[in-house]
């Protein structure tokens, strides 16, 4: 859009006047903030009307990504951005003497999600309005995002995240489009005067789903979708219902809280009944839009694409067919059609415990009409599949089994797509985890690699590369990703590799700053910044990161005057409230932080830096300064992973496993720009099916590693007796589930290779460009035109080059 900074500062200190009745002189950064969102959601409003209005009209066929979770960072600075109007109130805010970037980090983050599941949705929203397509989100509004961390003597202590304590100045409430979503009682199916069955309730749990939308503003198109959160209400008691206050409580707690997991499934009640919830209030909010235009269900799979990511919204199968049944009176033959025709399903982890299924005692008494319509698709997927293969595979394979709803098996049978979000990943589906279903549907499986938001996690989290990369081949690139690539081109241009230097250095600074003004450690902006920013999961192996530090740190102990290239050490890491071994895990490195940073013999040749609270926005501060990347899971373990992307795109290299993207990753931007080690998926299969891992070889045969093994046990890192032990053990005495011991000597070797090449500048800057000329295709743009043409077959505007 087109704005005067004139007009835009004499709009904003009406706005502020209107808001509060007050002078912008006497406003809070946070009144500022509220001012200046409420102010550019109005510039935005004729965009998002005529969008829904344009896409009606075009009759155009309609994608709605279902995700339990979204994480979409702050937006008014992606917001401005995509808008075209960054400068100008950047400017003009500027002018009127405020604090740009002051007002901006006074917008809470929304942790509506755990971690790379729902940064993945939040990305595709982002790319989905910037390719023009036509493109909704639909999840939860909690009331409480993901626990705020805290360290409390090394101990990660969790406290509520109250984000919408001011209002969340991006969303509209819309409760004229509530409707009803019910839970318990009884159904049985009476004939009606049409001669029809129908469904008969008595004594639901009714719920009233209230939608907030958040407009999602495409990248300079004029498009602003919907991302739509349903938050669980009181239904209006125009019956004279009473409720009680335990019903109250039941209501109010559906959206109240996310489940802090994300490797787990919760197998809690009330996990269940979020996922109902949302996924039964999406899919009739989509029926109902549908028949605005449309009069009968004959269109419904040409027009509508629902997408399932992960199995947590898997109720909209048996939602849809419900509503089809039950209200349109639609035959089983046809309604199943259009419902596997509309439905596409994305996998993202191999990990059993991952893998939801829910006892069918519970599921029936909560959900009863949508248990009659499982056990139905389970009879008819029986009767059909098994003659063809096998009672033992259908067995193995139904929605029903072993007392259990088996969500991930039904979202496959009830989808036309099955994806997964790395070819290595894809490939252990076909193989693995989903090898029958594969072997029933083979042509529903198919790769959609992950993607990222690179206006968000370039153009926004870092301007000054941006800025340097327009100066070289000009500003396409923000439209097209994949033409950073022509970058390349200055690989020996001495001034350039100089001045991509100097712009790291100028983030680490950045970053330096925050570390010594909210954390008290001083860090040199020389150093290596090595980062590991994700989810504590012992199979994304922190800790075989944290033995490396303590490698190091015994070294400079033992060599006092050895020439060290000084490093440091980033972590960024929640760990699920109940996953004891992680907790140990933050308490341990916690303890080697405070141990090295606070040893005077180590000056400041080694600091370790772990960062309470990581999250989007602290991924944005960080990831622009990072010199290594650390992607060093278990292979086979990581699904695909994306701070791998975000941290490349940035110019850093990877240490990576074979594993997830990782692997894509290293092909694009050459092996000779990385630093790989380790097993791979197939050495790792190899181990599970002979059996013979044996940790304690590992051990025996390299003192190093026993000696560093004991500074958890022997004191030398203080204050972890229990963890220290806990640690040990698992490696040593519970064989290393995740094969730490059998990749530690190669990943040392890669991180002393690392400290040598980072003494080569030039060589250095060189590898960093390689990676950020590869980076494009990492795009969440061409993921989601993927999408498009082979999962939703729906089109977009926007050409990719
Ligand atoms: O999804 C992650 C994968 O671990 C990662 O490799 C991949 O890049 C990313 C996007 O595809 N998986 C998750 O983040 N999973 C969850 O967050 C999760 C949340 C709740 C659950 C289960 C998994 O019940």
């Amino acid at each position: 859009m087109k704005l005067d900074e004139t007009k835009f500062t004499m709009d904003f200190i009406n706005e502020v006047k209107a808001t509060y009745a007050i002078d912008v002189k006497d406003s809070s950064p946070l009144e500022q903030l509220m001012a200046l969102g409420n102010l550019i959601k109005r510039y935005d409003s004729s965009n998002w009307k005529n969008t829904s209005k344009n896409y009606r009209q075009k009759d155009a066929k309609q994608v709605y990504y279902f995700s339990i979770e979204f994480l979409p960072g702050r937006l008014m600075k992606s917001n401005l951005l995509n808008l075209g109007i960054l400068d100008t109130v950047r400017d003009g805010l500027d002018k009127l003497g405020l604090d740009f970037e002051k007002i901006c980090s006074s917008e809470p983050d929304p942790g509506l999600g755990n971690g790379g599941l729902g940064r993945l949705a939040a990305c595709y929203m982002d790319s989905m309005a910037s390719l023009g397509m036509a493109g909704n989100g639909n999840g939860i509004r909690y009331r409480y995002g993901l626990f705020k961390q805290v360290f409390m003597n090394g101990y990660q202590v969790e406290l509520p995240d109250d984000w919408l304590r001011n209002g969340n100045v991006w969303e509209i409430r819309r409760e004229n489009r509530a409707c009803l979503v019910r839970f318990g009682g009884h159904v049985w199916l009476q004939k009606q005067a049409d001669g029809h069955l129908r469904p008969v309730y008595d004594h639901t749990d009714d719920v009233l789903p209230v939608p907030y939308d958040v407009g999602i503003v495409g990248y300079h198109n004029d498009v602003t979708n919907t991302m739509r959160l349903w938050s669980a209400e009181l239904p209006p008691s125009a019956d004279q219902t009473f409720y009680n206050q335990a019903q109250r409580d039941r209501i109010d707690q559906i959206t109240e809280v996310l489940y802090p997991d994300d490797s787990n499934a919760a197998g809690r009640s009330l996990r269940l009944r979020q996922e109902y919830f949302f996924s039964s209030a999406g899919v009739q909010s989509i029926v109902r839009h549908y028949f605005l235009d449309h009069l009968s269900v004959n269109e419904f799979a040409r027009k509508v694409a629902i997408h399932i990511n992960d199995t947590h919204p898997t109720l909209v199968i048996p939602e849809l067919m419900r509503i089809l049944l039950d209200e349109y009176d639609c035959p089983w033959d046809k309604a199943w059609q259009l419902t596997v025709a509309t439905m596409s399903y994305t996998n993202h982890t191999i990990m059993q415990e991952a893998l939801e299924t829910w006892p069918i005692d519970m599921f029936k008494g909560m959900l009863p009409r949508i248990y009659e319509i499982v056990e139905e698709i389970d009879r008819r997927y029986r009767e059909e599949k098994t003659p063809i293969f096998g009672e033992n595979t259908v067995d193995k394979t139904a929605p029903l089994g072993n007392g259990q709803v088996r969500m991930a098996y039904l979202a496959v049978i009830g989808s036309h797509s099955v994806n997964g979000v790395a070819p290595l990943h894809t490939e252990l589906l076909k193989k693995d985890v989903l090898q029958d279903l594969y072997r029933i549907y083979p042509e529903r499986f198919n790769n959609k690699t992950n993607g990222i938001a690179s206006r968000r996690w370039l153009q926004l989290a870092n301007e000054p590369l941006s800025n340097l990369i327009d100066s070289k081949i000009g500003e396409t690139w923000r439209y097209n990703p994949k033409q950073i690539q022509t970058l390349s081109a200055f690989k020996d241009d001495d001034d350039f590799l100089n001045k991509l230097e100097a712009v790291k250095i100028e983030n680490k600074k950045q970053l330096a700053k925050y570390v010594d003004e909210e954390l008290g450690i001083k860090i040199r902006t020389d150093a290596i910044y090595d980062v590991q920013i994700k989810r504590l999961h012992a199979y994304k192996r922190q800790l075989l990161h944290a033995l490396e530090i303590i490698r190091e740190y015994l070294d400079i102990k033992d060599h006092p005057k050895k020439d060290v290239i000084p490093r440091v050490h980033f972590f960024g890491a929640k760990a699920a409230p109940s996953y004891h071994y992680a907790k140990s895990v933050i308490k341990m490195i916690n303890a080697l932080a405070e141990l090295v940073n606070n040893d005077k013999a180590v000056e400041d040749k080694l600091k370790v830096v772990f960062v309470p609270n990581y999250g989007v926005s602290l991924g944005e501060l960080i990831i622009p300064a990072a010199d290594i990347s650390e992607q060093i899971s278990t292979a086979s373990k990581e699904a695909s992973g994306t701070s791998n992307m975000k941290l490349m795109t940035n110019g850093a290299l990877s240490l990576a496993t074979m594993d997830g993207a990782n692997i894509d990753i290293v092909q694009a931007a050459g092996k000779e720009n990385e630093y790989t080690f380790g097993l791979t998926a197939d050495d790792v299969y190899g181990y599970y099916h002979r059996g013979d891992y044996h940790a304690a070889q590992f051990y025996d045969s390299n003192p190093e590693l026993q000696r560093i093994l004991e500074t958890f046990v022997d004191g030398t890192i203080p204050g972890i007796s229990t963890e220290g032990r806990e640690i040990y053990d698992s490696l040593l005495r519970y064989n290393d589930e995740y094969f730490v011991l059998a990749d530690y000597a190669e990943y040392v070797q890669k991180q002393k290779q690392i400290s040598q090449d980072f003494t080569d500048k030039k060589v250095w800057e060189q590898k960093s460009l390689a990676n950020i000329a590869a980076s494009g295709t990492f795009s969440a743009d061409y993921a989601v035109a993927r999408y498009g043409e082979d999962i939703w077959q729906v089109p977009y505007d926007r050409v990719l080059k």
